[in-house]
């Protein structure tokens, strides 16, 4: 296509994207009570909450320098902060100078966060040093954060007044409007509560991966999230939303792994070739979800674009070979070989493509490629064992993909994935990103109780480890664990771990 059309379609599928955006809904809340919290090696997240004063009896109370209390909202939420702080003295001769911290777990309020080992930026730490003056006056934070608790410290003011905080009330936003019909499943109705509550917070003017990091759109957050919308919240607007701000901001004619919205819609020059190949996945979903075929039309040529350019540039002899720079993502996982599970992916969306094309009426045929590429996948396939092993590799991602991908009866890919499972070798997930692959592979090929019955240990294990919205990465025995090498850079409200509510509900 000519540069020229290519910008013009570019600026159309913006402009159909930013008309709609999504009406934004508040909420305002008060927190009931102070706490503190103790240091308890016997709980997974370091600290035991211990309830101090109710509202009523701190809105009383007057503070000088040095002055450190946490209220608690009971609750996550993304928002916004504001309070009254007023002063009584001689005179209020000096700027009051506080630090807010903002708390999705409790180490976030607790715990110091420097020294920092993380690699990625530290200013993602969830705190604010304001100086306030003129008092009383009433102070609004600026900055939207993701939060249950709040800290708040009296850094200095002068020896001639004190300040009192009063009317603390915080400002949930959120675009996800309706009411979602709780579930009736014995034993997951608190689950499947925190799920919505990840995905509620999650879902703002785009599907954002986490409210308090990376507060952007990733496509491989987005599937998870589109799934989870149509049979929750239905917003199904907000994903095409999506799709078409990835389609308009294409890159060398390729989809890009992640986008912000503001000052102004841009990626982030992420490039992922397993999300992009799950564009087409999330076009597909999107159709068989709204029935809105005029947009499986318009993106489809988009998917085959993407599926022969990938082809081309990854896929020798039927077999996905790595290329050198270039990201494949599938978990966060530093000692995962990942060519058996990018196989999986490329069978996955090339299947994925086929469907669509007859939803849409288009032709299309990629039975020789599936078949290519599903020949290569066998090569993987350890038939004495029962396993996918990834040069030499046992890893549950590899069965999860090939499973997604089902290019064995459906029987042998639930024992795959079980085997895995109880290999004490095997690499795990240590997403729920990746480990909802493994619940939909399970689910796929027709193993549907398998399926919840982990999903309840696993999700259900976050809950009983104080989980109030789902986690970026879990390890059961680690709540150290991080991607970023500081769990201080965790996001603790993740939209790739909503999907346990899409489980409870197809
Ligand atoms: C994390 C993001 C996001 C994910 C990418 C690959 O940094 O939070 O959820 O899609 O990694």
């Amino acid at each position: 296509m000519a540069p020229a059309e290519t910008f013009q379609e570019s600026s159309s599928f913006l402009s159909d994207a930013q008309a709609l955006i999504p009406k934004l809904v508040y909420t305002d809340e008060e927190p009931l009570e102070t706490v503190s919290f103790e240091p308890d090696d016997t709980v997974f997240l370091r600290h035991r909450r211990v309830a101090q004063d109710p509202m009523s009896v701190h809105e009383e109370t007057w503070y000088s320098t040095g002055a450190d209390f946490i209220v608690d909202f009971e609750g996550h939420r993304t928002g916004y902060l504001s309070f009254d702080l007023d002063a009584q003295g001689i005179n209020v001769d000096s700027p009051a100078r506080l630090r807010l911290t903002f708390g999705e777990v409790p180490a976030d309020v607790v715990e110091e966060f420097y020294p920092s080992k993380s690699w990625i930026s530290t200013s993602w730490f969830p705190y604010e040093v304001i100086s306030v003056d003129e008092l009383p006056q009433k102070v609004q934070i600026k900055r939207r954060h993701a939060f249950r608790y709040v800290r708040f410290q009296v850094l200095e003011i002068s020896p001639k007044f004190k300040v009192r905080f009063h009317n603390i009330k915080s400002h949930a936003v959120t675009s996800a409007t309706n009411h979602v019909k709780p579930v009736d499943l014995d034993g997951f109705e608190v689950i499947d509560q925190v799920g919505l509550r990840t995905l509620r917070d999650c879902m703002q003017t785009v599907y954002e991966d986490g409210p308090r990091r990376d507060r952007r759109l990733w496509l491989g957050d987005l599937r998870l999230q589109a799934l989870v919308n149509y049979v929750t919240f239905q917003n199904n607007d907000l994903v095409k939303r999506c799709l078409y701000l990835f389609a308009g901001l294409q890159v060398d004619g390729k989809i890009m792994a992640c986008l912000y919205e503001r000052p102004r819609p841009a990626t982030s020059g992420d490039y992922i070739v397993d999300y992009e190949l799950l564009f087409v996945v999330t076009l597909l979903e999107y159709v068989q979800a709204t029935q809105d075929t005029a947009t499986g039309l318009r993106l489809f040529p988009i998917c085959r674009q993407i599926l022969t350019r990938t082809l081309h540039d990854h896929i020798r002899d039927g077999l996905f070979t790595p290329q050198p720079e270039v990201w494949y993502f599938i978990d966060w996982q530093e000692q995962l070989d990942r060519q058996a599970s990018i196989q999986g992916v490329f069978i996955f969306a090339l299947k994925a493509a086929q469907q669509l094309g007859k939803l849409i009426n288009v032709n299309v045929d990629y039975s020789k490629e599936i078949q290519e590429l599903t020949q290569g996948a066998m090569s993987f396939f350890d038939t004495d064992k029962g396993v996918f092993v990834c040069n030499g590799q046992v890893s549950w991602a590899s069965q999860a993909w090939m499973g997604m991908a089902q290019i064995l009866p459906a029987e042998k890919h639930v024992q795959a994935i079980l085997s895995a499972i109880e290999d004490p070798n095997a690499i795990k997930a240590n997403t729920p990103y990746s480990y909802h692959y493994v619940l939909e592979a399970l689910h796929r090929n027709d193993a549907k109780q398998q399926c919840l019955a982990l999903a309840k240990t696993y999700f259900g294990g976050m809950v009983d480890r104080g989980a109030d919205t789902f986690w970026e990465a879990y390890s059961e025995n680690d709540s150290l664990f991080s991607p970023y090498h500081d769990v201080h850079n965790n996001s603790f409200c993740h939209a790739w771990s909503c999907t346990v509510s899409w489980f409870l509900r197809v």
